[in-house]
């Protein structure tokens, strides 16, 4: 492993300003998207739409520092033959893959989940560096409910994390390491700081154990933030407080960069709590994006499948993909949401 080597891309995948496209929905999710504008989710309206997003050449070379990829994505070509990751690079922006294969239930713990993916990992890392991945991300579930979430889910879902981690820098691959808290619940945000806090503490053991160097990952977390259903949701100003308290109390200054995951909030939280957190300032580490939803909802709605919309959806991405970028550096205004980028 060669640790600067690591260290260089994980910092440029936060640099300040930029921040990350999650585009990287397994073939379930990006029908889910799909049904919901009424496109029919096969190879062609995939590759369409993805190269759509990774043609947008303000977006993705003033604000995207790096796009995480489907594996599909990573081997598919352009309408013109171009690979979609030489666009991502031409843009100047770094190509990830997503290397997890999804989650199942975990034997034991009633309606908990473990993510699956390690059998293998050794033998495709290199592949996909030699495709031109420099980072990868893995995504562990955590629900909060009734009963859960049991300190067996978190500690085997913290060890899956750690072991995927070690086995990316093995291979000069910058691992993202996502413990996702979700937020689908009516619990409080009081409770999901108090989980999210118990995760985080639980992963950076293991990551430890583990011999992964902090310097050449990125931590992908949610937000402390109140559950979408409950009664009494924390503002923006509690969501940023509490949740730099979290990642204060957690998070070794040693890791170059955070780059949250957006979880189901709506557009303008995302990018608003993004911004109150930069705001507060003095922090260890580069506060970023590293949205899915929250980058994708408009251009995916502008576009509708439609070839004769493709401008409109690369407008619709360059605006959010903007506006995050100026939340991460703490600059971004509620005022300028009204004017889109041209
Ligand atoms: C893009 O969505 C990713 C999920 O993929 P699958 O569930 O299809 O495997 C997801 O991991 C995503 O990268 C993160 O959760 C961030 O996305 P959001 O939408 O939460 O910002």
């Amino acid at each position: 492993m060669n640790l600067a080597d690591l260290n260089k891309v994980a910092r440029a995948m936060v640099a300040p300003g930029k921040g990350i496209l999650a585009a990287d929905e397994s073939s379930g999710t990006i029908k889910k998207r799909f049904d919901a504008i009424n496109v029919e989710s096969t190879e062609d309206n995939r590759r369409d739409y993805r190269e759509m997003l990774f043609r947008a050449r303000d977006a993705m070379s003033e604000y995207i520092s790096g796009v995480i990829l489907y594996d599909e994505t990573i081997w598919q070509k352009a309408k013109d033959g171009t690979p979609l990751v030489k666009l991502i690079e031409q843009a100047g922006a770094i190509p990830g893959i997503k290397v997890d294969e999804g989650t199942k239930p975990l034997p034991g713990c009633p309606g908990e989940l473990i993510t699956m993916g390690l059998d293998g990992l050794p033998t495709r890392l290199p592949k996909y560096y030699e495709q031109g991945a420099r980072f990868a991300k893995w995504r562990a579930v955590i629900d909060i409910g009734a009963g859960i979430p049991s300190y067996a889910a978190i500690r085997t879902n913290a060890h899956a994390l750690a072991r995927y981690a070690a086995l990316c820098q093995a291979a000069q691959i910058v691992p993202i390491v996502e413990p996702e808290v979700l937020m689908d619940g009516d619990h409080s945000i009081d409770r999901c700081f108090e989980v999210t806090e118990f995760v985080l503490k639980e992963t950076f053991q293991e990551l430890y154990y583990q011999k992964v160097a902090l310097e050449g990952m990125i931590l992908k977390p949610n937000m402390a933030i109140s559950g979408k259903k409950a009664k009494d949701r924390a503002g923006v100003a509690e969501v940023a407080e509490k949740t730099v308290k979290l990642l204060k109390e957690c998070v070794p200054a040693a890791v170059p960069g955070i780059a949250f995951l957006s979880g189901g909030q709506s557009d303008e939280e995302a990018t608003a709590h993004l911004d109150a957190m930069n705001r507060i300032g003095n922090l260890p580490w580069n506060l970023t994006f590293s949205y899915g939803r929250a980058l994708q909802a408009a251009p995916q709605k502008a576009w509708s499948g439609k070839a004769g919309n493709v401008a409109a959806g690369q407008q619709a991405f360059t605006h959010r993909a903007h506006m995050n970028g100026l939340a991460s550096k703490g600059e971004w205004k509620a005022d300028l949401e009204s004017k889109k980028a041209a």
